[in-house]
């Protein structure tokens, strides 16, 4: 009998709010702080407010900016480790309260929120646990201040999609006037409280941290997932503390939870604008290679663009983001599969509801399945003319979970089929990247999977004419 209901789910499932941030793909992380004055990349704590001043502030251009390059989210350091704060918290006076910015009545948090509300872009916020500025670190009390912290950003400036907690904890700084080093114990923030206090107050934000709950850590910070990148994995908790990071950039095939790798990487060497570094801002070639090596693995992409001391992307950071987004967007302009004819070896149930046509929609809630007993199915693509093909992109509909582990794409020449590529995890996105070759038709051969397989996506991209 064929099947005509839909396949169950396999393994791990993604959360209402994980499929969401699936979407987003590749979004901004947005450093500033002190540091962009003083020239450092951790403020001591000891900065004085007075020394943020940017000069010739355009929050909405930034944003305008990012939004324009595709970029789908932004997260602001709204306080990084040196504790000051980029909004007026009436916990501290250690922010830009004191600063000259808007003469000490500015709130950066609030103008950011409110450029991506504009803009279209989602909006997230990086809020350290270590505050080396903060004379209790180490104690209770700043756990309660931490909190109270949280909760006014996630409180007054509208939906958060990400809370971003950052792994570096603990270590030397000011800490009131004592200068000294406070270690922490591992039990100190007790993470599980602070989490809750996030789905209470954000129920849609993921929270990011190195082993998640909702978005993990990819383990470096190149912007580099392992290939393959599984969305589940099994025992980060564990390797994490044992300072073993190749599990987090990898995941586990067939892992225990479903907790996805975001990559996270600077367009220049340091996480804060440096003028020194302005020759050493990556290209676009080289964000081509990093949105490959991290969406194009089912990662998000968490691409850090650091304001200058005007309070400005720099001149080179805004033409590198610029052409790569112009890159992306003329690769991706037209799915050559959906000009074609595309067929399946088998169809769950023969039913057009399951059918290849929602390979090619452009709808993630559609999908093609075969049969339950299928663990081997073939794609066939056949263009009306021969094409110039570069770029192969798959999609699971992951609301059914991470099935196909292995693959193989063929094209026809020279009167036979030649492998182009291999491939494993597929999950949200995978998009394999070969020497581009003219062809009357390509083959994508499931190999091995956990269960039927089912795709939401089938994708073949090429940029410029054939
Ligand atoms: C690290 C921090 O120490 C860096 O300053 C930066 O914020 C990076 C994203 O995370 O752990």
């Amino acid at each position: 009998m064929p099947d005509s209901a839909p396949p169950l789910p396999c393994g791990a499932l993604p959360s209402a709010r994980q499929l969401r941030w699936h979407r987003l793909e590749a979004y901004a992380f947005v450093h500033f702080t002190v540091n962009t004055f003083t020239g450092r990349e951790w403020g001591y704590g000891d900065e004085s407010p007075a020394c943020f001043a940017p000069t010739d502030c355009d929050v909405d251009g930034i944003v305008r900016d990012i939004g324009a390059a595709g970029l789908r989210g932004l997260i602001l350091t709204a306080k990084h480790h040196d504790g000051f704060c980029l909004w007026p918290s009436q916990f501290t006076a250690h922010s830009l309260r004191h600063s000259p910015y808007r003469g000490g009545r500015g709130d950066l948090v609030r103008e950011f929120a409110d450029a991506c509300g504009r803009h279209g872009v989602a909006f997230g916020v990086y809020l350290s646990p270590w505050d080396r500025h903060h004379a209790a670190y180490g104690q209770p009390a700043y756990v309660t201040y931490f909190r109270a912290q949280l909760r006014e950003l996630l409180t007054a400036y509208g939906p958060i999609f990400e809370v971003w907690f950052d792994g570096a904890n603990g270590g030397d700084g000011y800490y009131g006037g004592a200068r000294e080093r406070r270690q922490i114990a591992e039990d100190y923030y007790d993470w599980p409280r602070t989490h809750q206090l996030v789905r209470e107050l954000q129920p849609d934000a993921v929270i990011f941290s190195a082993t998640g709950p909702d978005v993990r850590w990819v383990g470096n910070e190149d912007g580099v997932a392992g290939s393959p990148c599984w969305p589940t994995i099994t025992g980060d908790e564990e390797a994490v503390r044992r300072g073993d990071f190749a599990v987090l950039n990898s995941g586990t095939p067939r892992g225990a939870v479903w907790r996805p790798a975001e990559a996270d990487v600077s367009i220049r060497p340091g996480w804060f604008h440096h003028d020194h570094e302005d020759r050493a801002v990556k290209t676009p070639d080289q964000l081509m290679d990093l949105f490959f090596a991290s969406v194009g693995r089912g990662a998000a992409l968490n691409l850090n663009l650091p304001p200058d001391r005007r309070g400005r992307l720099a001149d080179p950071d805004r033409a590198a983001l610029a052409a790569w987004g112009e890159r992306r967007r003329a690769l991706f302009a037209r799915n050559l599969a959906a000009g074609a004819t595309v067929t399946a070896s088998d169809t769950r149930g023969n039913a057009a509801r399951y059918g290849a046509a929602n390979l090619l929609d452009g709808s993630p809630d559609t999908y093609w399945a075969t049969n339950d007993p299928v663990r081997h199915a073939e794609l066939m693509v056949e263009f009306a003319q021969p094409e110039g093909v570069e770029v192969l992109q798959l999609r699971e509909f992951l609301p059914l979970g991470c099935r196909i582990e292995s693959f193989a794409l063929d094209a026809w020449r020279d009167g036979g089929w030649s492998e182009l590529a291999l491939g494993s995890a597929v999950g949200s996105n995978c998009l394999l990247r070969f020497p581009r070759l003219i062809t009357p038709r390509v083959r994508v051969r499931l190999l091995k999977a956990a269960a039927c397989p089912v795709l939401s996506a089938l994708g073949l991209y090429r940029s410029g004419p054939a």
